[in-house]
């Protein structure tokens, strides 16, 4: 699929080598069911599938489609799943993907083998099916051949020349092919192939257990290879499609099979295809008795073809897409399945060809992991928990269980000590409340909540908002990304990439963007200038650094260094954090003494820190950065100074309800590189004036322009989670990007995507929330201000 578009985007001097046959490979491809179900959580995933779908349907072989568009749908054997087939329904609606709830009856008219009463309903999506996947590649294959490309199958590639950081050239058993770029397409032996040229990729081959039937008597006299629709049955971890007059029925329903890439079978050391083992009858048989349950009639037929058959998992489930970061030219598109296949191929193509795809793959680049990832301890127990967790109920603030934890702060025994309830992001564990808050509930009212919404979370998140703003609170940001760009060449390279004027002078903070070419949000940041050539940049992950990285002269006059494992950051928030602050340090941190948005080196007691003048939370406050042998005393000096200020520790489920109360944008939530600053609503961060930079040209065409959709505020009375559809006159209009609770203005606040045309205050809509509308109001933004007067205070 990356040579389909590749050469249909002009890029046609392209060769693919495959060890196996072409055009059955042996690979993952080779054995799939082909099924492809395109709701996912993710947008980009989803629209991956639906590209992925387009593509296939267009490709013909031997007269017929690549695709079969029968539909999915997935069944509920649980009121819970019932309950989250709602919340599916909605989540394509708000990625625009036609979808039914169906009864248990509806759901046996489409597919007659199922026994209704083992249902409660179905979740259909008409536009579902199953590819043909080899048929596909064949076709795919032939078309890219006419555009100039070569393929050679049985051709083993057996090393990869990497020189000065940079690919060279392929070595095969026929020869040596000179080539600037590679990309790794190798599915399930990406690692093996990723370590000829010195790069990790971070998957695991899984065994998945897959069976099909002999003839039903049902299905006696089929011709179609297939008209039911596929079929999920995800209380019980399994999957199902018709083939001819067969059935086909996948299962996860057993513990992880994990196998070590080195151990994958050679080709032709296997009857079929190296990808397919042994069947282990002993990890099916819960399975095909569930199978047999669901579908009465496959009581009458047995296993003909069985197969223990191997395909990719990552330690977060998505792919791995894009450039490496070790070696220049030597790109990755694996760990993709049928489903997201072609639509993958066309995005990594783009990326190639044009220098940036045409979707967003913050979720999906191979850039985003932290360096724990590619330990292999990590990386097998993240995949085996992956397939494990493949169709469970999965909650957006669930963290994984195991490995943890990874990465503590160095508060994390004051935290445990105040019964911090942690959850988990990028390996760090974070306090999301704290126990020992539960006296802040006395004399406050803090809404109940049930439900989806009720889940990791506790009414004393909203003691600790409701604190913060009256008080005082320490907040653990050790877990920010931050980095320090420093050399004669820093502010050159940050004017560049960003969109705000940063060349004043040493002490200020700036709030700024990173665009793409096209003017799309790549990250938001704030940059201190701590001194002439020292900047102290707040980031939003690990592709911001490869941004920078990636972007530095080759001349070394521009170091990144990713400083957030040493160093560690107490948010100190609140109208009183000065009376907290002052008595600790000589320096004077008077509202005219240290202002709004400065940056400086002070000491704190005895501990250097740099303090940026600055909250996400939106009150009087500094994030006080120190490395981290001085953080437990950082800390206690707070702490013990903040006495009696009423300071309190505050957590993460606070500090998300803060933020979006004082309309501060998160970027990977509420926007990404699809949006420009002005739908955003961060026009404010854009000097158009003040010299070149990535993605000025394509905002000075639109500077003036009235956006056509917009990042709107919305309130409500109670609370949503994030990515419902927001509907207007019952039409889809838009979708939730985050949402909370705002415990000082006493609304649900969701923040939306919505057509210009629905923007304006005060319009009227409903947010679907579990198939229940809410009414929601395009309101305010921000919802909150505190008083200038008390800021500046
Ligand atoms: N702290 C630091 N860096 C960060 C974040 C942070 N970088 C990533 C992310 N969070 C950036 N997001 C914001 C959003 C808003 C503000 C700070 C970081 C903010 N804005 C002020 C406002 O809008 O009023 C000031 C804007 C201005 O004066 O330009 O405070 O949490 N270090």
């Amino acid at each position: 699929s990356v040579t389909d578009h590749l050469t249909r985007l002009g890029v046609t001097d392209v060769v693919v080598l495959d060890q196996g046959p072409l055009p059955a490979t042996g690979g993952s491809t080779s054995h799939a069911p082909g099924a492809m179900f395109q709701t996912n959580p993710s947008k980009t995933m989803t629209e991956l599938a639906r590209q992925s779908v387009q593509r296939f349907a267009e490709l013909e072989h031997e007269g017929r489609s690549c695709f079969y568009p029968v539909g999915s749908i997935e069944v509920a054997g649980t009121p819970e799943r019932w309950h989250d087939l709602m919340r599916k329904h909605g989540i394509a609606t708000s990625w625009q993907l036609e979808s039914e709830l169906l009864a248990p009856e509806q759901v046996a008219e489409k597919i007659p083998l199922l026994d209704p009463a083992t249902i409660h309903g179905g979740f259909y999506v008409p536009t579902d099916g199953v590819a043909k996947q080899v048929f596909a590649c064949a076709v795919m294959a032939d078309e890219a051949r006419s555009r100039g490309a070569r393929f050679y199958g049985e051709t083993p590639v057996t090393g990869i020349d990497v020189s000065d950081g940079r690919v060279r050239a392929v070595e095969t058993l026929q020869g040596r092919i000179e080539t600037e770029l590679v990309v790794c397409c190798a599915g399930i032996w990406g690692p093996l192939i990723g370590r000829m040229a010195g790069v990790q990729v971070s998957l695991f081959p899984v065994e998945h257990l897959l069976a099909w039937t002999t003839p039903l008597r049902e299905l006696a006299g089929e011709t179609e290879e297939i008209r039911h629709p596929i079929l999920r049955h995800q209380d019980a971890a399994m999957y199902f499609r018709q083939r001819g007059e067969c059935y086909g029925v996948g299962s996860y329903q057993h513990d992880p099979l994990l196998v070590d890439p080195d151990q994958i079978p050679k080709v032709g050391e296997r009857p079929v295809m190296p990808t397919m083992l042994d069947f282990t009858p002993e990890h099916y048989a819960p399975a095909w008795a569930e199978a047999r349950r669901l579908l009465p009639p496959l009581a009458n037929v047995e296993l003909d073809e069985a197969m223990n058959a191997m395909f990719s998992f990552t330690p977060d489930g998505m792919p791995l897409l894009g450039e490496s970061e070790e070696v220049a030219g030597f790109w990755l598109a694996e760990a993709i399945w049928i489903t997201h296949a072609a639509g993958a191929g066309k995005v990594v193509a783009e990326w190639i060809a044009k220098g940036a795809p045409s979707l967003d793959l913050r979720e999906c680049d191979v850039r985003r992991f932290e360096a724990h990832v590619a330990s292999p301890a990590y990386l097998r127990r993240r995949a085996a928990q992956q397939y494990d967790e493949v169709y469970d109920i999965i909650h957006p603030l669930q963290p994984m269980e195991e490995p943890r934890p990874v990465r503590v702060s160095p508060f994390y025994g004051r935290e445990r000590a105040l019964e911090a309830f942690f959850l988990e992001a990028n390996g760090w564990e974070r306090p999301h409340w704290y126990e020992r808050n539960a006296p802040l509930l006395e004399g406050r009212e803090i809404p109940e909540r049930d439900g989806w919404a009720a889940r990791f979370w506790s009414p004393i998140v909203g003691a600790e908002a409701l604190a913060t703003r009256e008080a005082v609170a320490l907040y653990d940001m050790t877990s920010l990304k931050h980095a320090d760009v420093t050399g004669p060449g820093a502010l050159a390279l940050l004017q560049r990439l960003t969109t705000n004027e940063l060349d004043r002078p040493p002490g200020y903070v700036t709030y700024t963007l990173m665009l793409d070419e096209r003017g799309g949000i790549l990250s938001d940041v704030t940059v201190a200038r701590l001194d002439e050539n020292r900047f102290q940049l707040g980031l939003n992950g690990r592709r911001d650094i490869a941004w920078l990285e990636r972007n530095a002269p080759g001349d070394g006059s521009v170091q990144v260094r990713d400083s957030t494992g040493e160093t560690c950051c107490i948010g100190l928030w609140g109208p009183n954090a000065r009376d907290v602050l002052q008595p600790l340090t000589e320096d004077d941190v008077s509202h005219e003494g240290f202002g709004f948005f400065r940056a400086r080196d002070i000491y704190v007691g005895q501990v250097p820190v740099t303090a940026l003048r600055l909250s996400y939370v939106g009150e009087l406050g500094w994030e006080l950065y120190t490395s981290a042998e001085f953080g437990l005393r950082l800390w206690d000096l707070l702490w013990d100074s903040g006495h009696d200020q009423g300071v309190i520790a505050g957590g993460r489920g606070a500090f998300s309800a803060l933020r979006l109360e004082k309309g501060y944008r998160s970027w990977g939530a509420d926007m990404w590189s699809e949006h420009d600053p002005y739908e955003a609503g961060l026009a404010f961060a854009v000097k158009l004036d003040k010299g070149d930079f990535i993605g000025r040209d394509a905002l000075a065409e639109r500077d003036g322009q009235a956006p056509t959709r917009k990042l709107c505020c919305l309130t409500l009375d109670g609370v949503v989670m994030g990515k419902e559809p927001v509907r207007a006159n019952g039409d889809a209009a838009g979708f939730v990007t985050s949402a909370d609770y705002g415990y000082s203005v006493g609304r649900g606040i969701a923040y939306a995507w919505l057509p210009a045309e629905l923007a304006a205050e005060g319009t009227d809509l409903e947010i679907e929330y579990f198939c229940d509308p809410q009414p929601a109001t395009v309101s305010p933004d921000p919802l909150f201000d505190p008083e200038m007067k008390r800021m500046r205070r």
